[in-house]
């Protein structure tokens, strides 16, 4: 039995699920981040994040980690290259997308879901474009006369897809005249089902009265997200969040059995 806690509006349980889905994998999934279940996702995940996978009681967390399991464990459908160097460059695209784009696509979601006393600082959205402007041209080049970023669809793509499936909403999207490769690649994606079936998904659990039904005041901060705003100059800004009281820090999670 699969059991993914999990999260409709989060990139990092987008992927995975996309990875169970194109796997065939029958799983039962709960919302991690919903009050309700807190308790529940605690006592698999002491950190408080999502995803996490639960096989049988074999509890996986990380997404990356989660996906390399599913790959050893189910390796029918693999969806990391064979080829060795091509692996190396799949790996290396799901990691730019887990730590370099979630961070500044997350960091400059907060005044649009959550529950914010400020504007955006000035500049941040501006960092965000000139950022984001140079990965998107990088992909660009790299989509040059592929269908997918490594050849065949594969993790890359499917690490890929949540985050810039909010950038047009975010008001910093890829533009079809300069990132020609990049765009095809996106309509290309969302005429797969996998794809399809994770925008349906986060669109229905967005339009549900009871979505973000989890913390909003308060934010989760932690490594990458920080270090983005703050090589960006935002430290005072960040300071004075914690001085107000509206961060929310990440428990200690020790992966061993005994630990409390
Ligand atoms: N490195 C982790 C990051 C997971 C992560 O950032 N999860 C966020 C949601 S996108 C989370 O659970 N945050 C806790 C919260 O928002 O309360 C992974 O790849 O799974």
């Amino acid at each position: 039995m699969l059991t993914l806690y999990g999260n409709a509006f989060s990139p990092f349980s987008r992927k995975v699920q996309m990875v169970l889905d194109y796997k065939g994998l029958d799983h039962e999934m709960i919302d991690g981040l919903a009050r309700t279940n807190r308790e529940r996702l605690a006592a698999v995940n002491k950190r408080l994040e999502v995803p996490v996978l639960d096989h049988d009681g074999v509890i996986v967390v990380n997404s990356a980690d989660i996906v390399a399991y599913l790959e050893r464990v189910f390796p029918e459908r693999p969806i990391y290259p064979r080829d060795d160097e091509t692996w190396v460059k799949a790996r290396a695209w799901e990691r730019c997308a887990d730590s370099v784009i979630d961070p500044i696509v997350v960091d400059i979601s907060y005044w649009h879901w959550a529950i914010r006393p400020d504007r955006m600082p000035e500049g941040l959205l501006h960092a965000a474009r000139t950022d984001l402007a140079t990965i998107y041209a990088a992909l660009d080049q790299e989509l040059e006369g592929r269908e997918w970023v490594c050849g065949e669809l594969s993790i890359a793509d499917i690490a890929l897809f949540p985050h810039l499936s909010g950038t047009r909403l975010l008001q910093v999207p890829f533009d079809p005249s300069r990132h020609p490769n990049l765009h095809a690649w996106y309509k290309r994606c969302r005429e797969e089902k996998i794809f399809a079936d994770d925008l349906r998904r986060t669109k229905a659990y967005l339009a549900h009265p009871d979505a973000m039904d989890g913390e909003r005041e308060k934010i989760f901060w932690r490594g990458d997200r920080i270090e983005w705003l703050l090589a960006r100059g935002y430290h005072e800004w960040f300071v004075n969040e914690i001085e107000e009281g509206r961060v929310l820090w990440p428990k200690l999670a020790i992966p061993a059995s005994t630990a409390a």
